[in-house]
């Protein structure tokens, strides 16, 4: 019985191996956040020499990339990426996700938008038939806290906000459980328009193109 940091290892790898024909001198690729991107860049390491560099979606990555020794770009000196990988908090059979357990949401939306490809990889234990157990991560302005707070309630949510936590970006958290998400798309959309939201944890417009599924037999691709 693998265990599931074993899982968490076995698409890591998985996922180097995707990679790997997409590299090249030039290539930069993008990097997500969380315990099972870690252990991709940690597998990724001995590669570095196929590769110019990685786009990280948090401070985390970007430390944990430069201490294997991988150039680190800021997304600015870079026009394109052939892929993205990260991780998931959940994900379901249309690879729509919840991301931002890991309070990384927003610059991770943001690099996987413009790569061409994203790789997601989760352990079984991520796969759901409906989005929503996991409690809704919104990344939201400081001033925009309570009015945001109180759209969420008004939505039958229960927003609680991440204490003692700042993102990257100098912004705020709330969890937000208790919804219903039988349309992410559509609630993502509804979402991105409340004033003084940065970014909602919802990856459903654009999802994954990929997910690598780390099973007790094996690693799954599920498109
Ligand atoms: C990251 O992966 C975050 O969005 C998410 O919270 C995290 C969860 O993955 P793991 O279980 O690998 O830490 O992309």
């Amino acid at each position: 019985m693998l265990s599931q940091q074993e899982l968490k290892q076995s698409v890591a790898a998985a996922a180097v191996e995707y990679v790997l024909p997409l590299l090249g001198a030039d290539v930069v690729l993008g990097v997500g956040t969380g315990s099972t991107a870690d252990l991709f860049i940690d597998a990724l390491a001995p590669h570095r020499g196929r590769f110019k560099g990685a786009v990280a979606s948090s401070e985390r990555s970007a430390a944990r990339l430069a201490g294997h020794g991988i150039e680190v770009f800021d997304l600015n000196e870079v026009r394109g990426m052939p892929v993205y990988v990260d991780g998931a908090d959940e994900i379901d059979a249309g690879l729509n996700m919840i991301k931002g357990g890991g309070g990384a949401l927003t610059r991770e939306k943001i690099v996987a938008s413009v790569a061409e490809r994203f790789v997601c990889i989760v352990d079984e234990s991520k796969l759901v038939e409906q989005l929503g157990a996991f409690p809704l991560p919104v990344e939201v302005i400081p001033m925009a806290r309570a009015s945001v707070a109180r759209r969420l309630e008004g939505m039958g949510g229960r927003p609680q906000l991440r204490s003692g936590f700042v993102t990257d970006n100098g912004c705020q958290i709330l969890d937000v459980s208790g919804l219903r998400i039988a349309a992410p798309a559509a609630m993502e959309a509804e979402l991105n328009n409340v004033p003084g939201v940065v970014t909602c944890g919802l990856f459903a417009l654009a999802g994954a193109d990929v997910a690598l599924l780390a099973t007790q037999q094996s690693v799954r691709e599920l498109r």
